[in-house]
């Protein structure tokens, strides 16, 4: 736990217009009914509720002749969502942010980056959401967060945080990888990132999977940031998220990732988002993401 602050600040993302289905905005409000603050506060953690960063749903989601869904509020959201996550650190806080659809990992993102510049990223989804403008089959914003942190996509999007402060492909990491769209295959293969897809889970085991990523994103950085996508695990564990994929991480299997890297002493920030209770089994993805909290912030260590 020494790596970890003592201080955190939960800090909930009330937005959906990253996604293509709505209900992710109530994902904050799901994990703290989930028991997110007494599972932190019981692993004693000085807790502060910085409550909800909130969208506003335009009348339209399209800006004249850009094809990205919602940009406006989206980049409205995220510049706060910035600030918010640079001065929790600035207090000396550990920024715990939940949302929300994966656009968030913007705001997210560029607010640690003003602090660790040489930040490590593992990265939880079955997707890559590493589209631009080019290659998104959708205009959805969520799919795109990886580009944008990288520096690659609409300059509103990159310029949040600003311009220089950019993730480094090479301390990037994905895990859980099993629906990538065409384009992204292409870009990841270009950009040289790091991709255990669940075939590479399969055939080396999480154990060694989490170890080599820990080396990528830990070795050489300022820290490593975790960015938990619900939809990288299995749906049989997290059905309540939009954009379902079968075949993906067991419950242990998640678990046993997020352990590790609370033992490697190197996370200085994270997220866990794309909880939707409105296509949730009694808040069953909620109560797995307040549980993976545990086991990231030191749950398991004795
Ligand atoms: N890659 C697709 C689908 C998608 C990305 N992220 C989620 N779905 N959750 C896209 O729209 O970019
Ligand atoms: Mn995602
Ligand atoms: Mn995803």
């Amino acid at each position: 736990k020494s790596s970890i602050n003592a201080k955190l600040s939960l800090i909930g993302v009330a937005i959906d217009l990253g996604a293509g289905t709505p209900g992710v905005s109530l994902g904050p409000s799901a994990i703290r009914y989930a028991g997110a603050i007494d599972k932190l506060t019981g692993l004693g953690y000085e807790v502060k509720d910085e409550g909800n960063i909130m969208a506003n749903k335009p009348i339209s989601p399209k800006t004249d002749g850009i094809k990205l869904n919602n940009l406006d509020e989206v980049v409205r959201v995220n510049t706060e969502l910035c600030s918010k996550v640079a001065e929790v650190m600035q207090e000396g806080r550990f920024p715990l942010v939940m949302g929300g659809d994966h656009s968030i990992a913007i705001g997210t993102i560029a607010g640690v980056l003003q602090h660790k510049k040489n930040l490590g990223v593992i990265w939880f989804d079955a997707h890559g959401d590493i589209n631009t403008e080019e290659t998104s089959p959708s205009g959805n914003i969520h799919g795109m967060p990886v580009a944008v942190s990288m520096g690659y996509g609409h300059e509103r999007l990159t310029g949040i945080g600003g311009k220089d402060n950019k993730l480094q492909t090479d301390k990037f990491v994905f895990i859980g990888s099993r629906d990538l769209d065409a384009g992204e295959r292409k870009v990841l293969k270009d950009l040289g990132v790091t991709v255990f897809t669940m075939h590479e889970i399969d055939r080396l085991g999480m154990t060694e999977v989490i170890e080599r990523a820990i080396k990528i994103a830990g070795d050489g950085t300022d820290g490593i940031h975790v960015s938990f996508d619900m939809d990288s695990m299995d749906p049989i564990y997290a059905p309540g998220t939009g954009t379902r994929v079968p075949g993906g991480l067991t419950y242990r299997e998640s678990h046993l990732a997020l352990e590790m890297i609370a033992l490697s002493e190197k996370l200085v920030s994270a997220e866990f988002v794309e909880v939707n209770p409105i296509i949730d089994n009694n808040n069953q993805t909620a109560k797995a993401a307040v549980a993976l909290m545990g086991s990231l912030l030191g749950e398991w260590l004795i």
